[in-house]
């Protein structure tokens, strides 16, 4: 008889959740000046996991004008020493890395195989990476005494919540700057866990300030006076209107928009290889990545034979519960999100695409979309224009490296390709062809605290983690 490996669920007790939550304002909890408050779901059971305090106009100024009050003595604090904060919030991370890996199961939705192994060692190697900068500044090639902006504003989206506040805090505590940071409506709870953890830190008070809620929320905190820095991680529209808000003030501003990446597989790649980087590129985080493989680009010769295994693969894929360590895509992260994906696949349908998915039986509470894949899809469909934010594969083929280049370009977006290949010298040129910030070859969905990563096009502009990353919180 066949052994299969069933590794015990992770509990969900390693995580004590309270029944409500404050914003995080001044190194204190307390309630919305209007008393206001609203839910978070987990995706995958639709069951209340808390509720959490909806920030309004008042309480944005209030985590303003207390992270303006921490600026004077953060900024002039030895770099050193703020080094050693951002140290300890690295190492408190990764000490309570269990409880926050299932934390952002439970509020994201994602496989606690991703928020295990790729979310939370990145968001404490974030934390190291520039802390190491913190007492380096002068070194960082933008003349020997760089000052901070200030107080920024930052503003991030359900995809990867915890990363993408390491992403922004990180950066801008090591250059001396405070921040007010609002997570996604959908997915507060691990930004007001790491809000314990600064306090754990011993962080000075109003250094870091929490303030959670909606999109109105997000637009008094971009468009609050005393803001130095506003920085956007979300779509492409908030993002517009985002630049559009601050046009004709003196804040400096990064986005982080959506993206339409090309995965682009010659006739000379590894198959097996190939395919599972097609799998990785799309079907990480249920594709809600906003650089994620949506686009298939393989040479016609090899098409049939990567799209046999391509299926064959996605069959073994396991959907379900996030706190499974054998589910390989969890839940979709809220019922909006479903609706978006149901109508752009419906819409492929309707174009004349044809649509494929496993056999595999959904849970009945809970958000779920099947790992799908569309062929005889032409580049004027709207599945291959539109992102679709969710486990959806759209497969396109080329005959030539120049028209795969061509394709691939044929988007309003660039933040990512992948390129799959033998040669080298091939990879260098489509690498240098591309109009994408970040381009993969042979992998895909390689994050790295060292890298910029960041888009062309509408796919927004300013460049994350790395030197560049620390650019961005600097007056060079
Ligand atoms: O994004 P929003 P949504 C794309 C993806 C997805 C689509 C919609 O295609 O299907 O966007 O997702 C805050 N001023 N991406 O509606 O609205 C909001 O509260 C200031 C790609 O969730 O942009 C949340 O905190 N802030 C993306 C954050 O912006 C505002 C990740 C993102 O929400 C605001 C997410 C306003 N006027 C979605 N309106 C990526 N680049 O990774 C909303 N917000």
């Amino acid at each position: 008889m066949a052994f299969e490996y069933a590794p015990a669920p992770e509990s969900r007790a390693v995580v004590d959740i309270a029944p409500s939550y404050g914003l995080f304002i001044d190194g204190q909890f307390s309630e919305a000046a209007a008393g206001k408050v609203f839910k978070t779901v987990s995706p995958s059971s639709e069951e209340v996991l808390s509720e959490v305090a909806q920030a309004g106009a008042e309480d944005v100024d209030r985590a303003v004008k207390a992270a303006r009050k921490a600026f004077e003595k953060w900024s002039a604090l030895p770099g050193a020493e703020r080094a050693k904060y951002l140290f300890r919030i690295a190492r408190i991370v990764q000490e309570r890395s269990r409880e926050l890996a299932v934390l952002e199961s439970l509020d994201n939705g994602k496989p606690i195989r991703e928020t295990r192994d790729t979310d939370l060692p990145l968001v404490a190697a974030h934390f190291f990476y520039y802390a190491g900068w913190a007492d380096k500044l002068g070194h960082a090639g933008y003349g020997a005494d760089p000052r901070p902006l200030g107080v920024a504003g930052q503003v991030i989206p359900w995809n990867f919540p915890l990363l993408m506040l390491a992403w922004k805090i990180a950066p801008a505590l090591a250059a001396g700057n405070t921040v007010v940071l609002k997570p996604a409506e959908t997915t507060p709870l691990s930004a007001l866990f790491f809000a314990d953890i600064c306090r754990q830190a011993g962080l000075p008070k109003g250094v870091v300030n929490i303030i959670t809620g909606d999109g109105a929320t997000g637009a008094a905190l971009v468009e609050h006076p005393d803001i130095n820095k506003v920085a956007f991680t979300g779509s492409t529209e908030v993002g517009k209107a985002i630049a559009r808000s601050i046009a004709g003030t003196d804040k400096k501003v990064t986005l982080e928009l959506g993206g339409k990446a090309a995965n682009i597989v010659f006739d000379d790649a590894p198959i097996d290889q190939a395919v599972e980087g097609i799998v990785n590129g799309i079907f990480f985080n249920q594709g809600h990545v906003c650089c994620a493989g949506s686009r298939l680009l393989v040479q016609e010769s090899v098409a049939e034979e990567v799209l046999d295994a391509l299926k064959r693969r996605m069959q073994t894929l396991r959907v379900g519960d996030p706190l499974d360590k054998n589910t390989d895509i969890g839940a979709i992260n809220s019922a909006e999100q479903l609706a978006r994906i149901t109508e752009l696949t419906e819409a492929g349908e309707a174009e004349g695409a044809d649509r494929w998915a496993p056999a595999c039986d959904l849970p009945s509470a809970g958000f779920w979309f099947r790992p799908t894949l569309f062929t005889n899809v032409t580049q004027a469909h709207r599945i291959a224009r539109e992102e679709i934010f969710g486990p959806v594969l759209s497969v396109l083929t080329f005959r030539t490296p120049a028209e795969a280049v061509e394709k691939a370009n044929n988007t309003q977006y660039g933040l990512s390709a992948g390129i799959w290949t033998e040669k080298g010298s091939r990879i260098l040129w489509m690498a240098n062809q591309l109009r994408a910030g970040v381009v993969w070859a042979n992998t895909f969905n390689k994050f790295d605290p060292t890298s910029p990563f960041g888009g062309y096009k509408e796919s927004g502009f300013g460049r994350e983690g790395g030197r560049h990353g620390l650019e961005a919180y600097l007056d060079v």
